[in-house]
């Protein structure tokens, strides 16, 4: 078993490691809150953010490190340079070196482990609470694309190849698939709906890949998992300070966040709910997080960003949860799972949340549209 304190005592200059607890509800790395007797000088703080980043996903876990240390000194930079409300707080989480001045530790047993600073006095949610909420997790994505909208893509490594590439998870699907052994009696039904589902869609796959080929989606600085989960609110304010988890920033498409972040964000039951009835797509929330969205990415949009909207919420719902059924009908060897059907339950309420954003399209679009310049007259 892995001496956890050892570990994160490696990360402390000063005093001595008092407690390390489980922290987070993340689905791929092992997150650990650690509290040390004495305040670190740098970070000002006596608690630190402590994970262990799990090298099944991540092959090259140090890129993650390297991209951490080039997109937050240029925020740092970017932000450093304009003339934004100073009353509004916003931050980032910085690396904590080890004693040795490394970005990380590597265990005996081969283990890979980082330390973050913890943004103290704010925390994160795991369902939306109202639409306050969502217009300030939707501000929270637009400043982290704002900030980043002028940063070199090709500086940042490829920390996770076809993250988020659609077509690429459905090939690995059809792999996955063609070695099937049939299922338990009890999950042939859902099963087959979630197999028809898949076959009724496969064509929305290319949507984002095609129209980046084609030159009307930029190749940008993405977050990557912009769910509601990983954006931090202000105990005091209830505004966004920081949006966290930033190891899939790389380079990617901001659809893929916008996606990701309307499919988290507008289903208030939250991705791990099992009654499907309560899955929907909130039409207010939408707005919410568009209108905080716009109002700093509205800088750097341009005009097919704004029609490719619909297809982004649509499709990372889609993949989610295919990524999802795939990783149940593979038995469970990407996301963790705390029982054999986590994952076939997962994927059920992005396919509920697919259907809602499909019987919901004419509104969204309506939404849309009132947002998107040149479309003034509806402007609210
Ligand atoms: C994973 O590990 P976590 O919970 O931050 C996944 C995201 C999914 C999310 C769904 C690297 O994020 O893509 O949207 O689960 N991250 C990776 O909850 O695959
Ligand atoms: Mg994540």
């Amino acid at each position: 078993m892995t001496d956890l304190q050892n570990v994160a005592q490696q990360f402390v200059k000063q005093g001595a490691v008092s407690q390390v607890a489980s922290y987070g509800a993340g689905n791929v790395n092992d997150t650990y809150l650690v509290t040390v007797s004495e305040p670190d000088a740098a970070n000002q703080s006596n608690r630190f953010v402590l994970q262990r980043i799990n090298q099944h996903v991540f092959r090259q876990p140090e890129l993650i490190l390297l991209n951490m240390r080039a997109f937050t000194d240029y925020m740092q930079q970017a932000m450093a340079q304009e003339a934004h409300n100073p009353t509004r707080r916003w931050e980032a989480p910085r690396i904590i070196p080890t004693r040795q001045g490394q970005d990380y530790w590597v265990d005996e047993m081969g283990g890979f482990w980082r330390a973050i600073t913890l943004i103290e006095r704010a925390k994160t949610y795991p369902r939306i609470r109202d639409a306050n909420h969502a217009r300030e997790s939707g501000y929270a994505l637009g400043r982290f694309h704002r900030l980043t909208s002028g940063l070199d893509p090709a500086l940042l490594h490829d920390t996770l190849p076809g993250f988020h590439i659609t077509p690429q998870y459905l090939g690995h699907y059809d792999q996955v698939l063609a070695a099937r052994t049939p299922p338990p009696e009890g999950e042939l039904a859902q099963e087959a709906y979630g197999r028809a589902f898949v076959v009724a869609r496969r064509d929305i796959a290319s949507a984002l890949v095609d129209a980046q080929a084609q030159g009307l989606l930029a190749l940008r600085t993405m977050h990557g998992d912009p769910k509601v989960d990983n954006i931090l609110i202000d105990d005091a304010t209830g505004q966004a300070v920081s949006i966290i988890d930033l190891d899939t920033v790389k380079p990617g498409l901001v659809h893929y966040d916008i996606g990701d972040c309307l499919r988290s964000c507008c289903n208030p039951a939250g991705e791990e709910t099992t009654d499907l009835s309560m899955v929907t797509f909130d039409l207010d929330l939408c707005r919410a997080i568009l209108d905080g969205y716009l109002s700093e990415a509205a800088h750097f949009f341009t005009p097919p960003d704004y029609a490719y909207l619909y297809t982004s919420i649509r499709l990372i719902a889609f993949e989610l949860g295919l990524r999802f059924f795939t990783d149940h009908l593979a038995g469970n060897v990407y996301f963790k799972a705390r029982h054999p059907t986590h994952n076939l339950e997962r994927a059920l309420v992005q396919f509920r949340l697919v259907e809602e954003i499909e019987a919901k399209g004419e509104q969204i679009n309506a939404i849309i549209a009132r947002v998107s310049p040149g479309d003034t007259a509806t402007k609210e």
